[in-house]
């Protein structure tokens, strides 16, 4: 099955590096990537001599508690490359990648998430002390290879990576992202997708907004006991119907209505499973004692006279309060929290506490206060928006900050708490780019909100410590996003920069640098099918393959490239033969407001060689940034 292509000379991927503002036509060749190019930065890293080149008939090597991130980059790799890659314990053999976990095998003092990445003529090598640590020198490896190695068909080699050696570990040990599923739904399978995008840039956490004054999304069981004899599966049979469809004033929001639904029990583990295998922790959030008009809406019971409120199907908040002081709220969060707690392997369960502006302050502080105790007794750390600073906190609580004063949570701080730091000016993910975005937000942040600006910012606030604060997070309120396209777009690439925050140590950070570093990604979304707002201000870079072929007669496809440009690129064929023509050349996905072009295709007519033989061909296509050039061979079969 690989045969036709063994004898195939495989067609030779060029990048093309050309900063934006530099003159076209001029084309720098370079071999593409090296660890130069790595987002996030790591700790350290250097480049060998020569090159490791992935084996047709590679294993990967992985033994004992390395077998399971083997399996996933087994996964990862067979699509594009199209090679068997066996995850087996025999010995490595050139070409092969090994995969080792065991203690002392990671960066000192570093067990949790370090690891040491060795490429060289002979194997790769990923090493850590920990599965989690591996997993993320994984993400490394796949960002050394081509950017093709994303691709989910087919494409030719050679699959090699720069020789380096690679010692990493992360700044921070929370580096998380959240989504909004309550303002407007997204599937189990969507949720898998966004982790999966996220993992490559080493997010570990993915915080679940569940409930919010528009909606509540995940299925409540009727409990053992029920004193109150409350309706739980009206949570969501009310409650999961609601979404942030319009303003206050009834103005619509985003490209359509908001996508609605919820998530039985099965379903939420199911996306906890696809993040625990790829060591990212769930962090579900049941919001309170403000933002729960959902549930007041479908649980007679929690309203202080007996009625149910209607859904409020705008984006409103601030209107809404559990009661602080009635029994039945306590009942209620004690069945709640217990079953996310059972389903909810991280150690922490978040609870909100953000904008309760009509409960009073005696009254948030009776609700913390008699809400905190209730987490403890599930045996979870609780999590909650910097309000919820109010109150004394336990040692290993989180303060999630979002905006208002520190000195609060300064003072959970000296008592043992940690922060996340989440200031909405530098990493609301929903947030507009600019005024003209045709979705998001734009309270926290006006005019350029770009990934300039989401990296360019230090978790480390005065009167903080270096260890008080556990991480950063990205968090994508969802009133305007209507699809995991959209999520993605709004994303990407601002989510690199906080994941780069999360990671890098601080003096090695730099906006430079790091816009270069980003340039290289928008080949890696692209081909990986990812979504993004190719920002005008990064030089995005082209990643060109062409398909070598064994037949006299060559049509259709020749080869494919990406550039994030919406003016329509030209492609030249030079068949070898002293014949050349034009192509055509078409995007697997048009690009528009809302999307990046997906990968382009080069199509030729039918081409007949005139005689047999080997023939080097070359396909150069030109892009707004220049010109990229790659190559292949036809054999003619004689
Ligand atoms: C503020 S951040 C909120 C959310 C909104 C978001 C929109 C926070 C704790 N509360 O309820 O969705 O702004 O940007």
């Amino acid at each position: 099955m690989r045969a036709r292509w063994r004898v195939a000379v495989v067609g030779v991927a060029v990048l093309l590096t050309i900063p934006a503002a530099a003159v076209p036509a001029v084309s720098s060749v370079v071999m593409s990537p090296g660890v130069e190019s790595l987002v996030p930065k790591p700790v350290a890293a250097d480049t060998g001599r020569g090159r490791f080149v992935l084996d047709e008939d590679a294993h990967v090597v992985a033994r004992g508690a390395a077998r399971e991130v083997g399996e996933y980059l087994a996964g990862a790799l067979r699509p594009a490359t199209g090679y068997r890659l066996p995850v087996s314990t025999r010995e490595a053999r050139r070409g092969d990648i090994v995969l080792e976990v065991g203690a002392g095998k990671g960066p000192a003092g570093h067990t949790a998430e370090g690891y040491r990445l060795v490429t060289d003529r002979w194997v790769a090598r990923v090493s850590a002390d920990t599965p989690a640590g591996l997993f993320l020198g994984v993400q490394t490896l796949r960002q050394l290879l081509p950017a093709w190695v994303d691709s989910p068909s087919r494409v030719d080699g050679p699959w090699s990576a720069q020789a380096a050696t690679v010692t990493d570990y992360p700044r921070f040990a929370y580096r998380g992202v959240m989504l909004d599923v309550a303002r407007s739904f997204l599937t189990v399978d969507e949720v898998k997708r966004y982790i999966d995008s996220a993992v490559r840039y080493k997010v570990n956490t993915l915080h679940l907004h569940l409930t919010d004054d528009q909606a509540w999304r995940i299925a409540v069981n009727p409990p053992p006991v029920n004193p109150a004899g409350l309706d739980y599966g009206a949570l969501t049979r009310v409650g999961g119907t609601g979404g942030s469809d319009t303003l206050g004033n009834g103005t619509p929001l985003g490209t359509g209505p908001a996508r609605r639904g919820f998530y039985t029990q099965r379903d939420y583990t199911a996306i906890v499973a696809h993040a625990r295998a790829r060591f990212v922790t769930v962090v579900p959030e049941v919001d309170g004692p403000g933002h729960t008009n959902a549930a007041l809406a479908s649980v007679p019971q929690l309203n202080p006279n007996g009625q149910t409120k209607p859904m409020n199907n705008t984006a409103d908040v601030g209107y809404s309060t559990l009661d602080a002081n009635a029994a039945v709220t306590y009942e209620f969060l004690t069945t709640v929290l217990s079953q996310l707690a059972a389903l909810t392997p991280g150690p922490y369960l978040h609870i909100g506490g953000d904008e309760a502006l009509v409960t009073g302050h005696d009254n948030y502080l009776t609700y913390l206060t008699r809400t905190l105790p209730i987490v403890a007794k599930l045996g979870k750390l609780p999590m909650g928006w910097n309000e919820y600073a109010a109150v004394d906190l336990p040692p290993g609580a989180v303060v999630h900050y979002w905006r208002g004063a520190l000195e609060p949570v300064l003072r959970q701080v000296a008592r043992g708490a940690k922060v996340v730091m989440s200031p909405a000016g530098t990493s609301y993910l929903d947030q507009k780019y600019e005024p003209s975005t045709p979705i998001g937000l734009s309270w926290a942040c006006r005019n350029t909100c770009d990934y300039d600006r989401y990296y360019d910012w230090e978790p480390v606030r005065d009167g903080l410590a270096e260890s008080d604060v556990l991480g950063v997070a990205g968090p994508l309120w969802s009133e305007t996003v209507r699809s995991l396209d959209q999520a993605e777009w709004l994303s990407y690439p601002r989510l690199i920069s906080l994941a780069e925050i999360g990671w890098t140590p601080k003096a090695a950070r730099d906006l430079t640098g790091f816009t270069g570093r980003l340039a290289t990604q928008g080949s890696r979304l692209t081909i990986a099918g990812v979504n993004f707002r190719p920002s005008p201000a990064v030089p995005w870079t082209t990643d060109i393959t062409a398909r070598s072929q064994h037949s006299r007669t060559i049509e259709g496809e020749i080869g494919r490239f990406t550039a994030p440009t919406t003016a329509t690129p030209t492609a030249v064929v030079d068949f070898g033969d002293g014949n050349t023509t034009t192509a055509t050349v078409t995007p697997a996905r048009p690009a528009g407001p809302l999307a990046a072009p997906g990968v382009w295709r080069v199509t030729i007519d039918k081409h007949r060689y005139p005689r047999h033989g080997t023939y080097q061909g070359t396909l150069t296509v030109t892009t707004p940034a220049g010109e990229a050039k790659a190559h292949f061979t036809v054999r003619t079969g004689h």
